[in-house]
């Protein structure tokens, strides 16, 4: 079975997403990020980098996001989570993957931690970086002219790990209202079974 190491509606939350399409059972385990559980020793020792999400399955541990997803796209190749290698589609499933993983997350991750980048300077980092994620958020939002979901009509895990990161605009003031496809987008989301589910069980860890 499965062991995700989440935190709610952090970026675990596409890795969840995912393991709700495959149909498979898995558990929970929440590392309270905002209590600092991610620096415990217990944690440290999971994942050297006091970071979730967290994969462990038949002996193994994964991190990284991007990766979780792909080794699940390749275990459950009936859940769909990455188009066939053989289809023309692949190419840009993967390029959002990793374009999410190593541009935009990263934006948004200086955000949550300026004084990462300079504890003397945090105002200012947070206001540099802010800027920076919009002009991210303007590019997404004209990828999203083409097409419903960030490589077609069919929701990949790429646009798990897009809705995950869309989710903290709301946590800095980014008001979606400025990029329309981008809302079209997160309601689309929003209505899979796999992302409802996910996220109930997400809202009600938070309030326990
Ligand atoms: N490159 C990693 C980044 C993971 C990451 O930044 N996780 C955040 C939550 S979204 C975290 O655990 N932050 C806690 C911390 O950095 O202290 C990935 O893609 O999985």
């Amino acid at each position: 079975m499965y062991a995700l190491y989440y935190q709610p509606f952090a970026c675990s939350y596409a890795v969840h997403a995912a393991l709700e399409k495959t149909g498979q059972p898995f558990a929970l385990h929440r590392v309270n990020l905002l209590a600092g559980e991610q620096q415990t020793e217990a944690f440290l020792a999971i994942n050297p980098q006091g970071q979730v999400p967290v994969l462990q399955f038949e002996g193994e541990t994964l991190t990284q996001a991007g990766a979780i997803l792909l080794r699940l796209s390749e275990l459950h190749p009936e859940a769909a989570l990455m188009p066939d290698p053989s289809s023309p589609l692949r190419n840009s499933a993967l390029k959002a993957l990793f374009y999410l993983s190593s541009t935009l997350h990263p934006a948004f991750a200086v955000l949550f931690h300026p004084e990462r980048t300079s504890n003397s300077a945090r105002d200012e980092v947070k206001a540099m970086s802010l800027e920076r994620v919009k002009v991210q958020l303007r590019y997404v939002d004209g990828v999203f002219d083409e097409h419903t979901y960030c490589t077609g009509e069919h929701p990949f895990a790429p646009d798990y790990l897009l809705l995950a990161i869309l989710n903290w605009c709301r946590l800095f003031q980014i008001s979606l209202d400025a990029f329309p496809n981008i809302k079209r987008f997160v309601n689309a989301m929003n209505e899979l079974a796999e992302v409802k589910k996910a996220s109930m069980t997400e809202s009600q860890a938070m309030v326990t």
